[in-house]
Order: structure tokens, then sequence, then C-alpha cells
């Protein structure tokens, strides 16, 4: 191939004068990093290549200098964005669709620096160059030699440099192109990014050195010994000093070991040497197995409680730090996570060191996605047309070669949405002789021939229950269906965690849990992929989809993680925590009793302690340590309460509440001591009836009504409590659609059932029918509907004021009129109230939203934030911020004055600086301007979340139904 040959680009093959793929095991070879400042130019095209750039003598001073490794379309994006903008698309290929072609518009990033070998490099042995990860295809040349050319873009490629390198200075060039043949196998769900995004290095690989080495260490639970072999292509020494192993390679050792798991993630430092070079490996000690249809690890069934993990950085896009990596793991295992699908490619290798490390079970996925195919009949699909064996083969190998020593990696994953195909076939074939240890994974092979589990995406609750109970739908095939049937199950992606939501993970753990079949699922997905923006005056956004003004986009689609992009938790992270605590605590107020389900799969509970509390109307009166005996893995333990908790129930005169929770006793490598596992709380309705006292009499006066320290309009809508301007409370049905609302795949959304013209609920207009002011109260009687509509609600406020408690009671009963034959959004009332008040302070669940499917992390108590603090900033503005079971709330100003509603018992609260319409309109948080009163919304009820941006909505028990209905809430007003 010559200079301009860049037929590379286009060709089907994976690349040209790369070396063998290998482990690359950490060694005491000599080695320099070339990361830093290249000299950097962005070519058009092909037709726009720099001549003879990549000669020594090329005079590339004119060039920028920009950061290796680095993506080229994330820098200085708020000023000139010199080097393009990136492209978020899903499932759509981003170019025309002609396999291998791809566009004369292909962005070519030119790559130089010089590098100094340095004079004590050996002369003997060889000298690679190696690349971590080139998006999407490069070619390579050292002093102006061309070495090769390689596509893969998150696989390492090596080439030999041995041969052109020079003592002193040398020069080495990269030519990196957006797209290539390779990009038909990238089609995953993320931006469209490009460059040399992983580190880069010059590493010495000594005669009778160790390239790489293929640590073989099986568990044997029967025993408690572990097995050790580790293979090498050359003959070495092996040393466990810490297990006293010293043993050649190749040679099988058994010894009493610790198990890896990834609850006790016990690594040994393994040593493999040869006279000319030392590597280092850690090893994880353990057996990944299935028996009767079943997954195990060292003889037991495991449940993985996953996250998808997409590389994600809001500043740097797909170049990670090791601080970032470990900071998702850290956060990950904080929040109960034990298990990270690496979707859709493998990830930086050095992530894959910290999940051996800090303990969660891995499934390496390789990088290949076909999905664009998917609207073409699977037509040409790379997956299974045999001139793309080779590059798919290739991939595989990469991987597997790689990754193969992590203690973590339970299974190989042939990549994802490809459909089926003979490469994949191929693939799986190959990588189960490479690596009998480990089993084989691919959601896209429905049938699951040549797969070791049956793994599916979204499968709603009622169809997993059967696939549970292996009672699912056969495939056509007779054997296949028989061989699918006894696989394990996972879910490799469920719960759409795009914007609020996803609701009914609770409803899904209790599936996994109820069969051993299934081995658990991943969320969809870790990490918000936005990009981080500013505004002119400095106000952070974040960017999704057609913010870069992309002409082929899918929006807000890509910010669907459990973390925001800036990785705060986000609500749906909270829950996933509770819902998969891996001890649960059950609180018996009856018995008097505490009971703790050791839910782990591996470890015993000697880890945590374990303290209680006990709340008196959401004021804590007493608390203490629980002495629990250690329960294994799988194991229950009951301990009566403490005396002094039973004590304190007994005094307690108001709603009482006691809660168990347990934290880890002393530090772990991702957690400090006292950091919250799990948690129990079991609350008790207040005996005491409550006062109602007698009731004044409505008046009516110029301009309205007056009732007690109230005060009407002629329409009978509330003015003012006792000096404060109120407005409304009126009926609401409506809220800013979540993005499971506004989602239909191939269908109506419910959300457009909501706008129609016949329903309205986001413009309803309230007619007053009546108005009639009573002994007792003042009743007014309205029809709430939207223009067009003949739909319409049926509402009557009945009014009541207390003057012995002060307050102002309002039953609201509503009827439908017609037929609503969908859910409603919420059903309360919405009020607005002066902006100074906006302290808040309630008595419910808390301290974060929840909704009626997401809600398990809601703990009653008292608590306290700010109306700021009380919003959730999804990416895309949409409804947020309800607290639920709210016994009363309290907005307080600064001068001391505050309204205070209560329920009967209950209601979900939520104040916002904006109104919902406000919500609805904006497209990023940062558009919304606060007004100058602040919206309040007391519901009885709220519909759920579900995850219909991808996958089944809200569960029948969570729908709102339309129907009679009639709820209490009470106004009054006090000065702290
Ligand atoms: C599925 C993809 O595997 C994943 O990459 C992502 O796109 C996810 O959905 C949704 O965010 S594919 C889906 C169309 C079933």
């Amino acid at each position: 191939m010559s200079r301009t040959d860049v037929t590379y680009v286009e060709s089907v093959s994976p690349g040209n004068g790369r070396c063998a793929p290998r482990s690359a095991p950490a060694s005491d070879a000599a080695a320099i990093g070339l990361d830093g400042e290249w000299r950097f130019n962005l070519a058009a095209g092909l037709h726009d290549l720099s001549e003879g750039f990549e000669a020594p003598g090329f005079d590339a001073g004119a060039w920028d200098a920009v950061a290796v490794p680095s993506i080229w379309q994330m820098h200085d994006l708020d000023g000139e964005a010199p080097y393009g903008t990136p492209q978020y698309v899903n499932i759509h290929y981003p170019f025309p669709v002609d396999p291998p072609r791809v566009p004369d518009a292909n962005p070519t990033g030119e790559y130089r620096r010089t590098f100094t070998l340095p004079a004590e490099w050996p002369a003997t042995g060889r000298t690679l160059l190696r690349f971590e990860g080139v998006d999407s295809a490069f070619a390579v040349w050292v002093n102006g030699i061309l070495l090769g050319d390689g596509k893969g873009s998150r696989l390492p490629t090596e080439f030999d440099a041995t041969e052109h390198l020079v003592p002193g200075e040398n020069t080495v060039a990269v030519r990196v192109h957006q797209w290539s043949a390779g990009s038909y196998l990238e089609d995953q769900d993320t931006w469209r990014v490009s460059g040399i995004f992983r580190p880069v290095a010059l590493v010495h690989r000594p005669e009778n050195g160790i390239d790489d080495v293929f640590a073989h260490a099986d568990y044997d639970h029967a025993t408690g010994l572990g097995t050790l072999r580790v293979d090498a292509p050359v003959s070495a020494r092996l040393t466990v000093p810490e297990l006293g192993i010293d043993a050649a390679t190749g040679e099988t050792v058994t010894v009493p070991v610790e198990p890896w798991t990834a609850e006790t993630p016990r690594l040994y430092e393994a040593v493999v040497a040869t006279e000319t070079e030392r590597v280092s490996l850690r090893i994880g000690f353990r057996t990944v197995t299935i028996e009767d249809g079943v997954l195990k690890v060292n003889g037991k069934p495991i449940l993985l409680r996953g996250v998808n993990r997409h590389e994600w950085d809001p500043d740097t896009g797909r170049t990670l730090t090791v601080e970032t990596m470990r900071h998702d793991l850290e956060l990950m295992k904080r929040h109960n996570v034990n298990a990270v699908r690496t979707s859709h490619y493998p990830p930086d290798r050095r992530f894959l060191d910290l999940c051996d490390e800090l303990g969660v079970w891995v499934i390496d996925e390789c990088d290949l996605e076909t999905h664009g195919f998917y609207f073409y009949g699977w037509r040409n699909n790379p997956a299974d047309d045999p001139q793309w064996r080779e590059a798919c083969l290739d991939r595989m190998a990469r991987m597997v070669e790689r990754d193969k020593n992590h203690a973590s990696i339970i299974m190989w994953s042939l990549g994802n949405e490809c459909h089926a195909g003979v490469n994949l076939e191929a693939m799986a074939a190959w990588a189960k002789q490479r690596d009998p240890d480990r089993l084989v994974h691919s959601e896209s092979d429905y049938d699951s021939g040549y797969v070791d589990v049956y793994s599916r995406m979204y499968v709603p609750h009622d169809e997993l229950e059967l696939i549970g109970r292996r009672e699912e739908e056969s495939t056509v095939d007779p054997a296949l269906d028989e061989h699918r049937r006894g696989l394990p199950f996972i879910l490799c992606e469920y719960a759409h965690a795009m914007g609020n939501g996803p609701g009914g993970l609770a409803d899904y753990q209790r599936v996994f849990e109820r069969h051993e079949r299934i081995a658990g699922g991943f969320i969809w997905e870790w990490i918000d992929q936005g990009i981080r923006r500013r505004t002119e005056d400095g106000r952070e956004w974040f960017a999704y989809g057609g913010d870069f003004g992309e002409t082929l986009h899918d929006g807000n689609f890509i910010t669907d993680g459990l973390v925001f992009s800036d990785r705060t938790p986000s609500p749906g992270l909270v829950e996933y925590k509770k819902v998969i605590e891996p001890v649960r605590i059950a609180i018996d107020p009856e018995d008097r009793t505490i009971a703790v389900a050791n839910g782990y799969d591996f470890a015993d509970t000697g880890h945590l302690r374990f303290t209680w509390r006990m709340d008196d109307d959401g004021s804590l009166i007493a608390q203490g340590e629980l002495e629990l005996p250690v329960a294994q893995a799988g194991e229950s333990v009951q301990v009566p309460w403490p005396d002094e908790l039973s004590k304190a129930f007994e005094t307690a005169g108001g709603e009482r509440a006691v809660s168990v929770h347990a934290v880890l006793a002393g530090d772990s490598a991702w957690a400090q001591a006292g950091h919250e596992i799990a948690w129990g709380q079991a609350v008790l309705p207040c005996t005491a009836a409550p006062v109602a006292g007698p009731a004044a009499s409505p008046v009516a006066v110029a301009g309205g009504y007056r009732l007690g320290g109230a005060e009407f309009d002629a329409l009978g809508r509330l003015r003012v409590l006792d000096g404060i301007e109120v407005e409304g409370p009126q009926l609401d049905l409506w809220r800013a659609p979540v993005d499971n609302d506004r989602i239909a795949w191939g269908g109506t959304s419910t959300a457009e059932r909501w706008r129609d013209r016949s329903a309205g609920l986001d413009r309803l207009e309230h007619k007053v029918l009546d108005i009639a002011a009573g002994d007792r109260s003042l009743k007014v009687t309205t029809r709430v509907g939207a223009a067009g509509a003949e739909r319409a609600m049926h509402a009557e406020y009945e009014w009541t004021y207390r003057p012995e408690s002060a307050t102002l009671w309002l039953n609201v009963a509503v009827d439908p009129v017609g037929e609503w034959d969908f859910p409603l959004p919420r059903l309360g009332v919405r009020l607005a109230v002066p902006k100074a008040f906006d302290a808040a302070t309630w008595f419910g669940g808390g301290p974060g939203e929840a909704y009626a499917d997401s809600r398990a992390a809601a703990r009653i108590g008292r608590y306290e934030a700010s109306v700021a603090q009380m919003q959730t900033p999804y990416v895309l503005p949409q409804e947020n911020g309800s607290r639920i079971d709210v016994r009363w709330a309290r907005l307080a100003s600064p001068d001391g004055a505050a309204l205070r509603f209560s329920g009967a018992p209950h209601f979900a609260f939520t104040v916002r600086p904006w109104t919902t319409e406000d919500l609805a309109a904006a497209t990023h948080p940062h558009e919304l301007v606060e007004r100058d009163r602040l919206s309040v919304n007391l519901d009885a009820a709220l519909h759920g979340l579900g995850s219909a941006s991808c996958g089944p909505g809200p569960l029948p028990e969570y729908r709102l139904q339309a129907g009679s209905t009639a709820f209490s809430l009470g106004f009054s007003t006090d000065r702290g």
C-alpha cells in the first residue's frame, strides 16, 4: 500500500500490518507513553489530505496542538468548535446505508508528534506502538514508513515499529478517519465521535519476553481448593507468594484459596517471569457454570443487579480518566449495583482492573452493532454476511485476548443488536474453544442457538414471569426451543432510565427473586450522555441530540441514565439502590420482632452494623444499636425488639415509625464505615381521632365570600388566607409529560391521548355552575373541560372553616363526564402562592421525589428543603419533584409567615418556581424562568411512570384511572 492508498478505509478487512492480539500484562519492560500534545490537522475527507504529512521533515508548525487521547469533536464547543461537533443518532446509520462505502465528507484527523527513544532503550527485542482505542479507522507511520492500518474503535491495536525506529528523535504520524467500513459494525446508540480517544504507548518486547499470559483460575466450592494454570507462549516461572506457588507456566497447581466473587473480590498477586521480563497479574479464583439451567458461580446461583455502562464524560466524551472510572464503580457499589454490561464495546482496560479490585460481575461486550440494518429487513447485515466474517472474528479475538485475565468477567457478549447470523455463530464458537471457562452471551440471537444464556431486553413483567417458569412461548424450531428453555435467563437491558423513572423496578425485582432461572438484569443505562455547555452568562446546561444542529438525530434519547450527565445520582438510582438492597429488613410491630434476610449470594452479614430508631410524628424519640447474629448468605435471622425500643414505642403518642438501618461496620474500598446498605421501616397509623370542632358560616361580601380567615372571589375561588394571597386551588389533571408518557414505539403515546383535541388536559377550562353559601360551608360546583372536548370532569369544592384549629378544609368531589379510556396524569388541585414562601418542610415520604411505581426509596419522616432543592433537573424538563404520602407540608417565608397544607390523611406534594406549562414548554432546564409565584400541587394521586420510552408502560395497578373520587385538604397559616 502506498502512502496515498486509502483503500483500507472502505475495506471490510479489519486491518493490515497489525500484531497478533494479546493480553499485554503489566510488565517491567521498557515503555513510554505517547499521550500528551500532538500536532493536529482536520482534513475534510480523503480528497483533502496533507501531502507528505507523515514524513519526518514535514512542517506542521502551523497546525494546532491537541491532546491525545481526546475526541476531536469535544474541543471548545462553547467557542469555535474547531473540529466539528458531536452527532447523536440511535439506530439509524449516520450516513447512507451502502456497505462498505462511507461518505466523501469523511473528516480525517492527521496527527503527528516526535518522541525521543531513551538512550537506554534495549537494543534487542522488538518495539511495538500500541493504540488502546482509535475511532474509527486509522493508518500509522513511523519516521515516514507505513506500519499498517486498523479498525475496531474500542479495541487495542499494536504495530511492530522495531525496524523503523532510530536512536534519538523519531516521528510518529497517524491518520484517523471518522467513517470507515468499520463504522457499519459500530452502530451503537451513542454520540458519533472520533479520534485517538484512548492512550497510546511505545512498548518494548524483550527477547524471550512474556507477550501474553492466560490465567485459568478455578475454584472448587466443594473442597475450597483453587486450581491455577497460567499459559504463556514462552516457558516462564509463575509465583504467587501468598499461596506459596512456584510453578512453571502450563503447570496446574491446586491449593486452598479464598474465592473471588463480586461481593468478596479476593485477588492474589502473581508474577510470571523469564530471565528477561517480569509481568504481574492479579488472580481471582472463581468458576462459572450452568447447572440445571441456572447460572452459578462457585456453585451458587447469582443474581445480577446490573447496569449498562457506556463510557461517557460530559466534557471529554469517550475519553475517561481512571478517576472517573473509579468514581463510576464507587457510585455503583454504593448503590448496591453488583454487575456491569460494558454496553456496547469493551471499555478502557483500566476499568476492568477496577472491576476485579472493587468487585462487580462483568459482561464484556464486543464492539459490534449493526442495528441500522433493522430498517431494511436485515438485508446485507454484516453479522450474517461471510465477507465480514474476518472483521467480526477479529473483534472477538481482540476483546477476549485483551481481557481474558479478569476475574470479574463472567460472560463474553458478541455485541448488541446485530440480529442473528453466521458471523456471530463463528464468534461464539471461537470464544468457546479459546476460553471454555466463560459463558457466551448475545441478546440478538432470539433462538439462542449458539449462546449459553437466553437474553432479552425490555421484556414486560408478565412475560418475564413466564420465562422465569420456563413457560415462555416456543421458538419455531423444537430442538432450539428445548435448548433455549434449558438456559438461564438475563434481561440484558430493562427499565429505561430516561427522564423521570423508570417505574416498576420493585415489580421486576420480585420476579427476578422468584425464579432461579432468572439471573437478574441490567438497567438501561448508567449515565445520561449529556454534553456540558455554558450559556454566555456562564450558566451550565447539558446538550443532547439536535443541540449541535444535527440534521439527523434522536433528541434526548441519549440522556437515559441512572446518574445525570455530571454523575449526580438521579432519583431512579436512589430507587434502584433500595429495590436491590442485598439485605431485607422486616419490622413486625405486633410480634415486636426484627427479621433480617441476607440476600447476598456469598457474603455473610458480618460486615454490617445495625441500628434502630423510633420516631413519633416524624420526630426522633429514641435510637440505638441492634445486636444481631451474623446471617449467612441466603439465611434469615430474627430478634426481639430491644427493650428501649419497646419502651419508646409505648410512650409515643402520635404516628409511630420504627426504622432499622444496615450500614457498613468498617471502611470498604468503595465507601466509608457507616455507609447505608439497606433499611426497613414500619409505620403505625395514629390512633387518636382528629378534633373537628364546630364550623363557621360563610358570608357574602362585596365581590365574593368570606369564610373564617378565607376570602373568595365572585367565582368562589380562594384569593386570600389569613392575609396571605393565594390563587386557587383548582382541580388539576395535567402534568408536564415525562419521557415515558411522551414516547411510544409504534403506537399512540399516553401524552398524545392527554393532549388530543377530545381531552385537552393541558388546557382545561373551569366553568362555575353554582355557588352555594350554606350554614356551615361554601359549595362551588364546576365543570372542567377543554375547548373542543365533550369529555369533562364535574368538580365540586366544599369549603368549611374550623375556628378551633383555624383551618380551612376543602373537600373536592370529582366525577368524570363521558368516557375516559386513558389514564389521568394526576388528580389533585393546583394553587399559586407568593414566591417568598420558598422554604418547605413536610412530614411524609422523602427525602426525594416518588411516584406510584417508583416509591420504594421514600421513607416517612420530617424533611426540609428549599423549593429550588425540590426540583429534579431532568435534561428535558418534565414532571418531577412530587413527594408522596405527605401528612402535612409547610411553606415558610423569610419573615416567618407560613402556609400549611394538611392531608386527610395523605397527599402528594409538589412545589415549583414555575408552572407545569413552563416545564412542558422548556427544552432544557436553563430555559426555565422563575415566576413571581410558586406553583403548588396537592394531589390525591398521580399516574405511574413505567418505562414506555423503551419498554412497558406502568403496570395496571399504577395507572390512574378516572372515576368518581373525593379527597380532602386542610389549609392554615402560622407564624413559626
Ligand atoms: C436498545 C439498545 O440496545 C440500546 O443501545 C439503547 O438504544 C436502548 O435500546 C434504548 O436507549 S434497542 C431498543 C430500540 C430496543
